[in-house]
């Protein structure tokens, strides 16, 4: 309908989608030499890398901050216009955010592959990184900051030609995602300005890591929720009419992604509960409210496999997971999703174990972190993203999908490879291995960690295998498919919609806004302000690699 307005957006869309993909195959490359290296094959070497950490940065930077930050950009760019019926208020915003990642992702991977930021994807100071490398990420981030201008102008526009109406829910959705990671960067973004940029130049000779971690967090719980959510996005509204049924209720799910903007942000101490600078008191609040923003997940589980069970029992499905047989699991696009959700739901456990402020303890800093998070964003993320490109490419493209058999295949070999990757992990991280490290160069490697080790290697291939399968697809489609097709949005009917329930509170955007401004500041004000009294500004820049 709309499709001749939409083209001139498109076109930025696919091409951001494009350096998405492109960040997160080399990123997959370097996690594939990592794992190898648990079985002392140095591919890094083979390949003219200075070392595993430079792999590392590599890995982390591009699939977590630039894979996600651009195929959001895209995804919900292209869902805004389609919810609301009109293209982006701003087609000067749609190009720059385009323009400001494509700088962001050549600054930042420069720097990485010249081997002068190996500083990992939490760039914790002291390390120093080149000062290109940060300015690449402020890049990515504004990118992202335009992004959610130009949905935020867009749904204004919309109001304002439909006077007293509900925002449709999908725009409404994005909307809310970009609202919390707006507000959620604001940390990031001043600890790389304030603190890190002049401090890699040389203008102030020595930072704060303990500020500097505290910003970093602030920004980086939310951050794995800026990931999740636009995977929520599919799983509510779109992968319900692709098995064939209907999503439950309109303002539950708006209510859920509320949630999602309170508690997003104020958790950030759950990654510092051994930090010493950090008073017992504060880490428990946070500690509490993790727990908090269990609960919108939990509701998901209920609500998204309700609606695949109707679809299930409607197609004969029989007993109490007979129905799951009878999902249209040929669909690449819904097995990635289905198998996300249930990569899914070990992440979350393994999630709650980690918030546990004792357990913690025991986990903290072992390999049973990157157990937990290629689960959550490795697997129920990243297959959701996979699942949404196996429409969203040839929608763009208007190319049939290239092989969809090998397009569920790469789906279960990443669950399969995935499940043995991360019990490996799981397991060497109870047992005390820990993580961000060089197995091959470590002296001291107990005989526990040797089974686990080969586990995170084998899963590794697999889940090696299953991308490249997805690649194979993609490329396939780019180049070898010759059928044309039209593929739109799948968009699910909902069974209670907006007007059955009070919509009142789901529409007072400002005031939830300000119910976190206060939130925010009961759980980081006072501790920022004691900080602030006697900060350390003592750690010059260090470059061990
Ligand atoms: Fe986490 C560390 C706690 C969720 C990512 N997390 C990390 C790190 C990353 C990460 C990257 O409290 C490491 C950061 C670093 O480098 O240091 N996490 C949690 C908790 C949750 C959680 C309580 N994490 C995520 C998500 C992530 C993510 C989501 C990325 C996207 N995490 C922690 C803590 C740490 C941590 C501590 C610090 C550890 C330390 O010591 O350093 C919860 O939000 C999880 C809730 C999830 C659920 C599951 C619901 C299940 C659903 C599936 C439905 C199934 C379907 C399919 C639809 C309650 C919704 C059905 C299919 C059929 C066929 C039937
Ligand atoms: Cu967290």
């Amino acid at each position: 309908m709309h499709a001749q307005q939409f083209r001139p957006h498109d076109r930025f869309v696919l091409w951001q989608l494009y350096i998405a993909l492109a960040a997160v195959f080399l990123g997959v490359i370097m996690g594939f030499f990592q794992a190898l290296e648990r079985m002392n094959i140095d591919l890094f070497k083979v390949f003219g890398f200075a070392s595993y950490y430079q792999g590392l940065t590599l890995h982390g930077v591009l699939n977590v901050l630039v894979f996600t930050t651009a195929f959001i950009g895209a995804f919900l760019t292209y869902v805004t216009m389609r919810s609301l019926g009109r293209p982006m208020a701003s087609y000067r915003l749609t190009a720059l955010q385009f323009v400001l990642m494509m700088l962001g992702v050549v600054l930042a991977g420069w720097k990485m592959l010249d081997n002068s930021s190996t500083v990992l994807f939490t760039f914790y100071p002291p390390l120093q990184a080149h000062p290109l490398f940060y300015v690449g990420l402020v890049f990515v981030v504004l990118s992202s900051w335009v992004t959610f201008l130009n949905i935020a102008l867009t749904v204004r526009a919309w109001q304002r030609d439909h006077p007293g109406e509900t925002v449709p829910l999908q725009a409404f959705l994005s909307l809310v995602v970009y609202l919390m990671w707006f507000i959620a960067s604001l940390g990031v973004a001043s600890e790389v300005l304030v603190l890190l940029i002049p401090w890699s130049l040389g203008w102030v000779e020595r930072t704060d890591p303990q500020l500097a971690r505290t910003l970093f967090w602030f920004t980086g719980h939310a951050i794995v929720y800026f990931w999740l959510l636009p995977a929520y996005i599919s799983w509510y509204t779109m992968l319900p009419k692709q098995v064939g049924s209907k999503l439950l209720s309109d303002p539950l799910t708006r209510l859920v992604f509320l949630m999602f903007l309170l508690f997003s942000v104020p958790v950030g101490f759950h990654h510092q509960f051994v930090d010493p600078g950090v008073p017992v008191m504060w880490k428990t609040i946070h500690a509490a409210l993790t727990y908090a923003v269990f609960f919108p997940s939990m509701i998901t589980f209920f609500s998204v496999i309700a609606s695949l069970e109707m679809a299930g029992r409607a197609r004969g499905g029989q007993g109490l997971f007979g129905w799951i047989l009878k999902l249209p699991w040929n669909d690449p696009s819904v097995t990635a999703q289905l198998l996300a959700g249930i990569g899914f739901m070990f992440g979350g456990i393994s999630g709650l174990i980690n918030a546990s402020y004792n357990l913690n303890q025991v986990v903290h800093n072992t390999s049973f972190v990157p157990g937990h998070f290629h689960l959550t964003v490795g697997t129920g993320v990243f297959l959701s993203y996979l699942g949404i490109s196996y429409w969203l490419i040839p929608a763009l493209t208007g190319r049939k999908l290239w092989q969809p058999r090998l397009g569920v295949v790469s789906s279960w070999l990443w669950l399969i490879g995935v499940s043995i990757f991360s019990r490996g992990q799981i397991a060497g991280g109870l047992e005390g291995m820990p993580r961000r490290t060089w197995m091959a160069a470590a002296t001291y490697v107990l005989d526990a960690w040797r089974i686990p080790n080969m586990m995170t290697a084998v899963g590794g291939t697999l889940m090696f295998l299953g991308a490249m399968s997805f690649f194979t697809v993609l490329l396939g489609t780019l180049f070898l498919s010759r059928e044309r097709v039209t593929v739109t949005m799948p968009v699910a009917d909902i069974i209670t919609p907006p007007e059955a329930a009070s919509p009142i509170f789901t529409r007072q955007l400002g005031l939830w806004v300000a119910v976190l401004v206060v939130l925010i500041m009961i759980t980081y004000g006072p501790y920022m302000i004691s900080y602030f009294s006697n900060p350390a500004f003592v750690a010059r820049g260090l470059r061990v690699w």
